[in-house]
This record gives C-alpha cells, sequence and structure tokens, in this order.
C-alpha cells in the first residue's frame, strides 16, 4: 500500500489553505493533477542551468538542453512500453493529439461514405476532432451506446463495426463514470474488420500501468498535466508504419528535413511531427512525473485509487438522495461523478469550496454523455495517490451540510 502520508509532503499545494484557515481538500485531479516538488525542482533546475533551443545548437549548453529533453522522451518510451523514441510524439495535450491524427492521417485516409466509430461516453477531445474530419470528407461518425450502468455495450458493437469503419477511437478511461474499458479486447475487435484503434488515455496514463505494445492501438494520446507533470505538453503515440506514411500536422522550424523555394521534406519520426521550438522544460518536468510515478509503482498507485474509491464509493452511496453515475469500484477509476436530488450541481460545488473542497460541477466535456442521461451537468470528486480517506469524509459531511443549507 502506498504510503500516503509520505506522497502528502511531497506536494506543496497540499500545504496551501482554500480559504484562510481553511485546509485545501483536493479532490479534483481528473481535471489536472497537482505537481510534486521534484517535478517543480527539476523544470526551475532546467531554467537556472540548461535553458537553451535544442536540435540546433553547435554549443555544449544547446547539447545538454536537446540530450535533456530527449532524455524526458525516453523515460515515455519506458512508461508505456512504445518499441523505440521514433513512436512518442510531443504534442500540447491529448486534445491536439487527437487533433494531430484526425488531421493528418483523417484526410489523408478517410474518403465519402467511410465511418468512425466512437462511444457515447468520449470526451469532446475525442469526439469533435472527428466530427470536424467526418463533415469536411463526407463520412459518417458512429457511437457504441453504454448501458444505465456506465459499461460500454459490448453487445452492440459487432453491428456497428462493420468494414466501413476505417477507425474506432475510444477513452481507455471514462472521465465522468471511470468506467474502466477492455482496451485490449476493443483493438482486437477494430483490427479484425481492419480498421485503426486510437485509445484515449487521458484518465489512464496517470492512473494505471500502460503498456501500447501489449493493447496493440494503432495510435494513443494523453496529457502530463494529469498525471502530476505541467500543463503545455502532452504525448501522440504511433506506430511507426503508419506515422511514416502520414502527413505532417504542422510546418515550420525542426520538422523538415530541406526546405527550397519550391518545397520541402520532411524531418525523421518523431520530430516530423514536432513543428517549431518545442516545450523543452514542460518535457523535462513531464519525464520527471514519470519517474516519479514510476518510483511509486503504477501497480500500486491503481490498487491504491481502487481502495480510496471504493471507500468512496461506499459513504457517497449512504446520502440520502445521492445518485451515483458509473459502475462498481472494481471497474472503475478513481472518479465519482453524482448528482443530488433537487440540487443543481454547480450549487454543490460552490457550497463545498467554502470547507475547503474542490471539486468540479459541469459536463465534464462530455456533453453528449449527460445529454443521454437526461441531466445537463454532475458533480465529480476524483482522487489520487494522495487522497485520504478523511478527506472524503469531509466531502461526505460537506454533502450533508448542502442539503441543510438548501432544506432537502
Ligand atoms: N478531461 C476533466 O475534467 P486535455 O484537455 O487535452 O488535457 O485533455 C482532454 C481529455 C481527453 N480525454 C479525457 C478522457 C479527458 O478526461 C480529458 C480532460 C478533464 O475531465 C478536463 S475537461
Amino acid at each position: 500500500m502506498l504510503d500516503v502520508t509520505k506522497i502528502r509532503a511531497d506536494f506543496p499545494i497540499l500545504q496551501v489553505e482554500a480559504h484562510p484557515g481553511v485546509p485545501l481538500v483536493f479532490l479534483d485531479s481528473a481535471a489536472s493533477s497537482q505537481k510534486p516538488e521534484v517535478v517543480i525542482a527539476a523544470m526551475d533546475a532546467y531554467y537556472r542551468q540548461t535553458h537553451a533551443n535544442v536540435h540546433r545548437g553547435i554549443y555544449a549548453l544547446s547539447e545538454a538542453a536537446t540530450n535533456a529533453y530527449e532524455g524526458a522522451r525516453a523515460r515515455i518510451v519506458r512508461f508505456i512500453d512504445a518499441a523505440e523514441p521514433a513512436e512518442v510524439i510531443f504534442v500540447r495535450n491529448a486534445t491536439e493529439g487527437f487533433n494531430l491524427v484526425a488531421f493528418a492521417w483523417g484526410r489523408a485516409n478517410i474518403q465519402p461514405g467511410d465511418e468512425i466509430l466512437l462511444t457515447e461516453m468520449e470526451h469532446h477531445a475525442n469526439l469533435v476532432p472527428w466530427q470536424m474530419l467526418a463533415d469536411e470528407k463526407g463520412a459518417a461518425v458512429k457511437y457504441v451506446p453504454f448501458l444505465p450502468d456506465g459499461t460500454l455495450d459490448m453487445d452492440a458493437i459487432p453491428a456497428l463495426l462493420t468494414e466501413r469503419v476505417k477507425i474506432f477511437s475510444f477513452t481507455a478511461v471514462s472521465n465522468v463514470f471511470g468506467t474502466v474499458n477492455p482496451v485490449k479486447q476493443l483493438v482486437q475487435m477494430a483490427h479484425q474488420v481492419g480498421a485503426l484503434a486510437m485509445v484515449d488515455a487521458a484518465q489512464a496514463a496517470p492512473h494505471l500501468p500502460m503498456d501500447v505494445q501489449d493493447w496493440d492501438c494503432d495510435f494513443t494520446a494523453f496529457s502530463s498535466h494529469k498525471m502530476c507533470g505541467p500543463t503545455g505538453i502532452g504525448v501522440l503515440y504511433g506506430k511507426r508504419a503508419l506515422l511514416e506514411v502520414m502527413p505532417p500536422f504542422m510546418g515550420g522550424g525542426d520538422m523538415i528535413r530541406r526546405v527550397t523555394l519550391a518545397g520541402s521534406t520532411w524531418n525523421e519520426l518523431p520530430w516530423k511531427f514536432e513543428a517549431g521550438t518545442p516545450a523543452i522544460a514542460e518535457a523535462i518536468g513531464l519525464g520527471t512525473a514519470v519517474d516519479y510515478l514510476t518510483g511509486l509503482g503504477m501497480d500500486e498507485v491503481h490498487a491504491y485509487e481502487q481502495y480510496i474509491t471504493t471507500y468512496a464509493l461506499e459513504a457517497l452511496s449512504e446520502i440520502d438522495g445521492l445518485t451515483l453515475l458509473g459502475p462498481s469500484a472494481r471497474q472503475r477509476g478513481g472518479v465519482a461523478a453524482f448528482t443530488m436530488k433537487g440540487l443543481h450541481p454547480h450549487d454543490i460545488a460552490e457550497i463545498v469550496d467554502k470547507d475547503g473542497i474542490a471539486i468540479r460541477a459541469g459536463h465534464h466535456c462530455a456533453m453528449p454523455l449527460h445529454h443521454k442521461l437526461g441531466i445537463n451537468a454532475s458533480a465529480r470528486a476524483s482522487f489520487y495517490i494522495h487522497t485520504t480517506t478523511e478527506e472524503v469524509d469531509k466531502l461526505v459531511m460537506s454533502l450533508n451540510r448542502v442539503k441543510k443549507v438548501f432544506r432537502m
């Protein structure tokens, strides 16, 4: 079991008060996680001692910066078990990863009449870029439905996953239900009909051991800021054979081999997809975050989150009038979205904030999911390696107070 007291000491922000005299209870890691001291220190040290542009300078400082940047990539390669650094592209966030694939792979491969298969539980990042592509190409977007318990309707897939489908893109872990989807099985199903499979790992990479070769996915994307790293950087993984033949996403410096006034040729992977000066300090911060998580052990991280989520689901289900969204703790990651009878999620979030508790309220960038449930919004508490049972108890007490305030 993780030593949560020790872990909490690693996160400077957990010493901060939410309001004067009110300690912060941070239950919004699914939106963006907090950062351990080692990550902050690595970025600080980089700017103080190593900063120069990468891949350009002949001088020692630039070489040191390049080594640190590429060293971060090597850490990601190990963390997700990619076959080689060429397959790990630094992007701004998961959202950019989806846009890159929809733009570069999609424009070259999607024809009128083709289908793109998604699920009804997707985050807008894995929805809107495909809808834009389908509109442009005269293709159709289809959706695997979810069942009332927030799991995918696996029986509906064979009828949807026909040979017209060119790519099946789905989330590994839902950011609302917390559902952990059977990634390997879904990838296999896509490949059986000759479709590619892209996995949204935004809520998986921070919480579960990840192995892209075992998944056998063609692409996956995730964000650094949800996994103890800084904002402004994320990762797109793609199989070399696919990336090799894809046209670039953006043009500019670093992504070219040769430029003449008549035209240009492209750099090798992964730099073909990294136009312009990259987020160097952020890559180094992400590399350090990966070291930090690896040091804890991703199996241990997952086991702890299962423990705290089980505790939270039990405690929350005792509150009269509260409805939890999503499956049992066994099948979910560390998120608990809920509604409370007669209360707007924004009112809930506003009142628990007075007790120092940070939760998210709204549609969590999953409007179609909420629409299907017949609601506009939900409240969501999310847990991470530093969440304690005492914090969950505080949330439960505060939610009972919300009911009193609104006389429910
Ligand atoms: N979800 C949440 O509060 P970006 O914004 O690119 O870093 O991540 C997008 C994204 C993609 N897929 C899933 C499953 C996600 O959860 C997110 C981000 C946050 O749930 C912010 S909306």
